[in-house]
């Protein structure tokens, strides 16, 4: 992509709205743009990583079996009346009403209208389990939308919801999921530690929310720095072994991890002291097992190998696609910008010219363009009549991970630079052999 034909609207003040560093940079690299309180259009640059989150998500999900799916963000009111969750979510609750003056709402959740899926469809234990997933537009009238994308009234969520004969069945989707969960944050590129949490509205006795940590979190937090150590990598997971799947949970959710709702202190303070942390934390997802919360009241049963009818086991499991993107910038910046991991990077590789209106420098550009992009490689490159300052200034803030630096200097010399960054560290590249060099590095 060449700059000139591009989309981005970069601010050169720093926006006095913004409390917090990520959606600071999310407003000055033009990823954004608020529309009102708590609702954000998404700028090509913002989208490019919603989009790339969203993927990864979607990848981990098929890999343990589930199934997407992709249900309306505006919903009937009736669900929520059988449900009885109509009143119980207040005023965060977004309604409307149509031209025939039906109420409908804007959905904060989709548990009612799953279950009406469900039982529409599926009536058998010889049918499942299931687990049917979506990410969507989701709408909370929240009281105070705050720090951008973090906490916003519309924002982009991966749901799940599992199906399952009995409780043993359902706490193994329980426990595939916290393993998926745990593999999108690694591949990510951050550290989420899953830690036992309340339920709320959603109900259950049975939940985890996996918390980022970071100064700016909304809650605090506190942990045996053992769980910290704990990481998947690349073992191969087979998600259809319950008990290798349970053990890893295990081994997962034993160290003391708790949000300040489930904190208890005396089980806190028998961790030796050196161990004992309490920090500041993001919410990017929870799980819950809730039984026949939402079975049972909406009539979603299924016949069992007995020929009994009995409620359908459920549990759901929620992603913050959009909050991720936030929560990533949290973890990933310096005082210069954002600096994107390899996984969500909105391009692979920047190009800056130098000189703009030099006939070889623009020639050179050009052809490690088109090397690059033939490679299979994303590059934005930064054709702007500019001074050199602004160009660089704005490639560090929006954070590519690669610069590709060219220049008359170098160029005569028959040389291009390649800075890095995340440590800023350049490099002189032949550039007769520039494109193989940059590819071998893009690729590592
Ligand atoms: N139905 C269940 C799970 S499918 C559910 O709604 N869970 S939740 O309420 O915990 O939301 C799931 C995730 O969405 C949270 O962990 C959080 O990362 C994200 N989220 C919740 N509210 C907001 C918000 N106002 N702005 C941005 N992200 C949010």
């Amino acid at each position: 992509m060449y700059l000139t034909k591009y989309f981005l609207p970069i601010l050169k003040e720093n926006p006095s709205e913004a409390q917090i560093i990520s959606h600071r940079l999310m407003l000055r690299s033009g990823m954004i743009k608020q529309s009102s309180a708590g609702i954000y259009s998404w700028l090509p640059l913002g989208l490019k990583v919603l989009k790339k989150i969203e993927q990864i998500v979607v990848e981990e999900q098929i890999a343990a079996g589930h199934i997407p799916i992709l249900m309306p963000t505006i919903q009937p009111s009736e669900l929520w009346k059988e449900s009885g969750r109509l009143d119980d979510y207040g005023k965060e609750m977004l309604r409307v009403e149509d031209r025939h003056g039906r109420l409908m709402l804007y959905g904060p959740t989709n548990e009612e209208l799953v279950t009406d899926i469900f039982r529409t469809h599926i009536s058998s234990y010889k049918d499942l389990p299931k687990t049917l997933f979506h990410i969507q537009w989701k709408f909370r009238d929240e009281v105070r939308p705050r720090f951008g994308v973090m906490r916003g009234r519309e924002f982009f969520m991966k749901d799940g919801y599992s199906f399952d004969m009995d409780k043993d069945s359902a706490i193994h989707a329980y426990n595939r999921h916290m393993i998926t969960y745990l593999r999108t944050y690694e591949r990510l590129g951050l550290k989420a530690l899953p830690m036992k949490a309340d339920t709320g509205p959603i109900g259950g006795d049975y939940s985890h929310e996996f918390l980022v940590l970071a100064e700016t979190g909304e809650s605090q937090v506190f942990y045996d720095k053992s769980v910290t150590d704990l990481s998947l990598g690349n073992r191969h997971i087979d998600y259809s072994d319950q008990q290798d799947v349970a053990d890893i949970v295990k081994k997962f959710t034993q160290p003391y991890a708790r949000t300040d709702e489930t904190h208890d202190e005396n089980l806190f303070n028998k961790i030796p002291i050196e161990r004992r942390l309490s920090a500041r934390g993001i919410e990017v997802g929870q799980i819950f097992y809730f039984g026949t919360k939402y079975s049972n009241s909406m009539g979603a049963d299924i016949v069992m190998p007995n020929g009994d009818r009995t409620p359908v086991e459920m549990g759901s499991h929620g992603i913050g696609v959009s909050r991720l993107v936030g929560a990533l910038i949290e973890a990933n910046h310096d005082e210069l910008g954002i600096i994107w991991p390899a996984s969500v990077t909105p391009f692979d590789a920047v190009i800056i010219n130098l000189k703009q209106g030099d006939e070889q420098v623009e020639r050179a550009c050009s052809q490690l363009y088109e090397d690059l992009i033939l490679s299979g490689f994303d590059i934005l490159y930064d054709d702007r009549h500019e001074r050199v300052g602004v160009k660089f200034a704005t490639m560090d803030l929006i954070g590519i991970p690669w610069q590709i630096i060219v220049g008359p200097r170098d160029l005569a010399e028959g040389f291009l630079e390649l800075k890095f960054r995340a440590d800023g560290i350049r490099r002189r590249i032949p550039l007769g052999e520039g494109s193989d060099h940059l590819v071998k590095a893009l690729r590592a």
